[in-house]
């Protein structure tokens, strides 16, 4: 629906684990946030996708939840929270929380419960089987461990973790499990909070019999859990228990979604709002994403234009808390100059389509991945699960490269705020070590250069808030086959804007049709675009 608040705005998502550190703890905290909500006005956001702050042994740093009401310790106090969410809401910011519900962590109370005994109440609201001659009840394998299932002593019986042992997966076929998070979830609502990112939703539903995957030894086995037929049972149930009749909104992280399944979830907003598709942040992992190939720029215009016409609004991305630094992945850090330049150009090709642009902190200040190099330096449990796998199989120097450009520690290095110690983050040791390039990759310093990445993003941000054509505009592809050149068109009540972006590292000659009233550019010398060059113009 047009003038849903969640279409009009820039969300700017926030790890608050290293956004900004209060108390010299090394660890980012909701007072920090609280002391940067002036920035975030400044940049011109509209609405925070604040990543889980709920108490957390933090064994996938805070994606595995002890307690949904609490916040977590090194973050702060329920009173913090009620702070910043009055802080943002009272700059015209709304506030999206991070909810993970496909699992929780052991350490929550009903999971304590749950394997206490078989007849606990609480048995059920996870998913308990008996093994098989010995072994797991199926062969699946998990996003984080060769199985998907641990073995309970206890009880002797194995549950299910679609990620790590600490996170046993929820049982939403069990009515109870499922009342308790919607009445979760809606006193949230009551405390004001305008809406959720929905972990990795779309596998919450399970197929009843847990049927092997195909294949030997341990099998990554999505066709069995994603997308099931039930799901859409849960969200529907979901939408008229806790979002009908709110002026919020909630957006999916629907891992294995499609062109295809995508409107079965967001086509009749009796579920999801919005959903992350992760097309482009797959298209360079050859099988797995830590088969890094080359990106494809024909590849990512066939997957841009599909989703453009697959479903009405998208959200529109480069990265997240899960992903390497986009400037260091789809752009060129070749040189100062480029890396500013690419940096802009990725942000004029991505977040002028149609849909809701998503930034993740420090990528307006083009922050790279980083130089790891010792496993010491890793925090992840992704990466360090894969290096010991890997140790194990003498595959390190494989994982090495696998996770110097991809691993999601790339996107979690403090935010560099300015060029004193720790980037300004923190006066303490930060958790993970800040990026050795921050003296000259910072918020500081970008704001007094008005070539800056990040006065192109405020820049950027006020010319499509102020858009019609960029708002409400159809989408068009324009030279689908230019090897070099990404270009497309916006058309609303028949005025258009032209975007151009050249994502290669060599010149190329602008068509004529782009010419018009040049709005956004870099690189664009006359008819021509300079590497990584870009250029916006509004239809004579
Ligand atoms: O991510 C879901 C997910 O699939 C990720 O594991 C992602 O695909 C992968 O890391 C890319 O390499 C969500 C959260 O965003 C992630 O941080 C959590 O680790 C995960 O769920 C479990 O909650
Ligand atoms: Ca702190």
């Amino acid at each position: 629906m047009k003038g849903s608040w969640w279409k009009e705005r820039f969300f700017y998502q926030i790890y608050p684990r290293s956004f900004q550190d209060s108390n010299g703890d090394g660890i980012g905290d909701l007072k920090g946030i609280i002391q940067r909500l002036d920035y975030l006005k400044w940049l011109g956001v509209g609405a925070v996708w604040l990543c889980p702050v709920y108490d957390s042994p933090n064994a996938d740093m805070g994606y595995d939840i002890r307690d949904y009401e609490k916040i977590m310790e090194e973050f702060g106090t329920m009173e913090d929270f009620d702070e910043l969410l009055e802080g943002l809401h009272q700059r015209d910011i709304k506030l999206i929380m991070d909810l993970v519900v496909n699992h929780s962590s052991d350490e929550h109370k009903w999971f304590i419960e749950s394997r206490k005994d078989k007849l606990n109440p609480y048995r059920d609201y996870y998913i308990w089987r008996d093994g098989k001659d010995g072994h797991e009840p199926n062969n699946w394998s998990s996003f984080f461990t060769p199985s998907a299932w641990s073995y309970d002593e206890q009880t002797e019986q194995w549950y299910l973790h679609l990620f790590s042992e600490k996170q046993p997966d929820l049982n939403w076929a069990n009515e109870n499990m499922r009342q308790d998070i919607f009445d979760m979830i809606n006193r949230w609502f009551d405390k004001g909070v305008d809406g959720f990112r929905m972990d990795v939703i779309s596998v919450i539903a399970k197929n009843p019999a847990l049927p092997d995957g195909v294949g030997d030894g341990y099998v990554f086995a999505p066709e069995h859990f994603a997308f099931q037929p039930k799901l859409h049972e849960y969200l529907r149930e979901m939408r008229q228990k806790c979002f009908d009749g709110r002026n919020c909104m909630c957006v999916g992280e629907t891992s294995f979604v499609n062109t295809c399944n995508a409107n079965s979830v967001v086509g009749d907003g009796r579920e999801l709002d919005l959903l992350f598709q992760f097309d482009i942040m797959d298209m360079d992992g050859a099988g797995s994403k830590w088969d890094t190939i080359p990106f494809d720029l024909s590849k990512f215009k066939e997957i841009i234009s599909a989703w453009q016409q697959a479903i009405d609004w998208n959200t529109l991305f480069w990265g997240n808390h899960d992903q390497p630094r986009s400037v260091s992945r789809f752009g060129s850090t070749a040189s100062e100059e480029l890396r500013i330049r690419s940096a802009k150009m990725l942000a004029a090709a991505m977040y002028l389509l149609r849909g809701t642009p998503f930034l993740y902190q420090g990528e307006e200040i083009g922050m790279t991945n980083m130089p790891f190099e010792r496993k010491d330096q890793l925090r992840d449990i992704e990466s360090l699960n894969l290096l010991r796998e890997a140790e194990r199989d003498g595959r390190t120097t494989w994982a090495w490269n696998g996770i110097r450009s991809k691993g999601r520690d790339n996107a979690r290095t403090p935010m560099q705020w300015d060029d004193t110690p720790n980037a300004g983050f923190t006066s303490g040791t930060p958790w993970i070590e800040v990026n050795p390039n921050y003296p000259a990759i910072n918020v500081a310093s970008a704001m007094e250069d008005k070539e800056s990445i990040l006065c192109f993003y405020r820049e950027l941000i006020a010319l499509r808030n102020a858009s019609e054509i960029l708002k409400w505009g159809d989408f068009e592809l324009l030279l689908p086959e230019h090897p070099q050149l990404f270009a497309y068109r916006r058309t609303y009540e028949n005025k258009s804007v032209f975007i151009c972006c050249n994502f290669s590292d060599g010149d190329a000659a602008l068509p004529e049709e782009v010419l018009g009233e040049i709005l956004l550019a870099d690189g664009a010398l006359g008819s021509n675009l300079a590497p990584y060059g870009f250029i916006v113009t509004a239809a004579q």
